[in-house]
């Protein structure tokens, strides 16, 4: 056995649900790109708030508020380390990507936009970064501006850099795509955009559980990503702002500990970061999105990258095997996520079909419709892995893929 075999098998026993029966056959979960397992470790400490030390932060001077506090604090504290932010105060706590999103196009760049302004973005994008532009566009007569792929699924680079024009305010771009698995080149869109004095914003929904992401390096002037893709609970995110932006902005909602004092006269908000985070929040949440982040770290991106690159080159080999099987997305630098279509097959049959076999995957159009109209298919079926797939569950893809294929020949 290799040291990865041993080691991920020891890894799965870190989630439970792993282990399941699915219509009496192993459960093979590759639909890591909507939502990933959750390790034991994050599932205790949701349960040991709840437990054990169950109260509101921010507000009690007795006890159990004041662990709760010091908790939720802690976990803004790994999470800051983990994407090497110069401060807490530029980590937001939000309900995940798409409400980062909305929230820095309606408190950062609405109130810079005027008439013929633009906003770039890809062709790629999720709807969560398409949709909240054209809300802001139609409030302000600013235009959304989409630049191009090529057949691979990559950005047309040139193209980019030709649509960076003086009217341009903003970029918002997705780093990895969900439903091509191309890597974007991050760091040349930031540099491109900032040589023109154009703040960006990265989509990292789908890069942060698969690569170090270091928000200092990239120099980005926000980040966005959810708990729940990098095996942390559902209803939390994570934006990332630099201070100076923040410190400018507007609050994107407003009540209570978002504020240092209300009369009805005036209103003075509070400080960085709790002037975005209005309301009771996510506690348990965000004390679960801290554990799931310092399991990655024990787990070490050196393994997840090595891994999870063996994964998707097998995959892609396999698929492409097999006749009739079409892969979406075919860029050079790719996440370990595979979209396919088969001949005369509908993708929800497909889906319908793996599950049978206990193979979870995704159909659809994954949220990016625009992307399904560019390569011409409706829809697609969706397989993408996390550091705890296996070889032997992407056999069991391709050997149910050729099932179905037998069955509508
Ligand atoms: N951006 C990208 C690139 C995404 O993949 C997703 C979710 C989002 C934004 C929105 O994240 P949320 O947590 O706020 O919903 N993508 C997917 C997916 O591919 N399948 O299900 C959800």
């Amino acid at each position: 056995m290799s040291n990865i075999d041993e080691r991920l098998l020891e890894i799965r026993q870190d989630f439970p649900v792993l282990n399941r029966l699915v219509y009496g056959k192993p459960l093979v979960y590759l639909d890591n790109a909507a939502t990933t397992q959750k390790p034991k470790c994050v599932i205790s400490a949701i349960s040991d708030y709840y437990l054990n030390y169950n109260s509101n932060i921010h507000r009690g001077v007795h006890r159990l508020s004041q662990e709760a506090t010091d908790e939720y604090e802690k976990s803004r504290k790994i999470i800051k380390e983990f994407i090497n932010a110069n401060n807490t105060n530029e980590i937001i706590f939000t309900r995940g990507t798409t409400e980062g999103i909305n929230l820095v196009a309606h408190s950062f760049v609405r109130p810079r936009l005027s008439k013929g302004d633009e906003i770039l973005i890809t062709y790629m994008e999720h709807h969560s970064n398409i949709v909240p532009w054209q809300i802001v566009c139609e409030e302000t007569g600013a235009k959304l501006v989409v630049a191009p792929i090529n057949d691979a699924g990559e950005l047309i680079f040139e193209e980019f850099e030709k649509l960076l024009t003086e009217r341009v305010k903003f970029v918002s771009v997705v780093y990895v795509s969900n439903s091509l698995g191309t890597i974007n080149p991050i760091e040349e869109i930031i540099k491109k955009a900032h040589s023109k004095g154009i703040p960006v914003l990265i989509d990292a929904a789908q890069s942060i559980q698969h690569m170090k992401i270091d928000v200092r390096r990239l120099d980005c002037d926000f980040l966005a990503f959810s708990g729940h893709k990098i095996y942390g609970p559902t209803g939390i995110g994570v934006l990332y702002g630099k201070d100076e932006h923040l410190d400018k902005m507007r609050p994107y909602q407003g009540g209570g500990d978002m504020i240092k004092s209300v009369s009805f006269v005036r209103t003075i908000y509070n400080d960085l970061p709790y002037k975005f985070e209005a309301g009771t929040p996510n506690i348990e949440g965000a004390i679960g999105l801290g554990k799931a982040i310092e399991y990655v770290n024990q787990i070490g991106f050196d393994f997840i990258i090595e891994h999870e690159n063996q994964l998707l080159e097998y995959a892609q080999e396999k698929l492409s095997e097999i006749d009739g099987l079409k892969i979406i997305g075919t860029a050079s630098r790719k996440a370990s996520v595979v979209s396919f279509v088969l001949e005369n097959v509908h993708p929800h049959d497909v889906g319908t079909m793996l599950d049978v076999d206990g193979v979870a995957v995704r159909t659809g159009h994954h949220c990016t419709e625009p992307i399904m109209r560019r390569f011409g298919v409706p829809a697609t079926t969706r397989a993408s892995f996390a550091f705890y797939n296996t070889k032997q569950e992407i056999d069991i893809l391709a050997n149910s893929i050729q099932k179905v294929i037998k069955m509508f020949s």
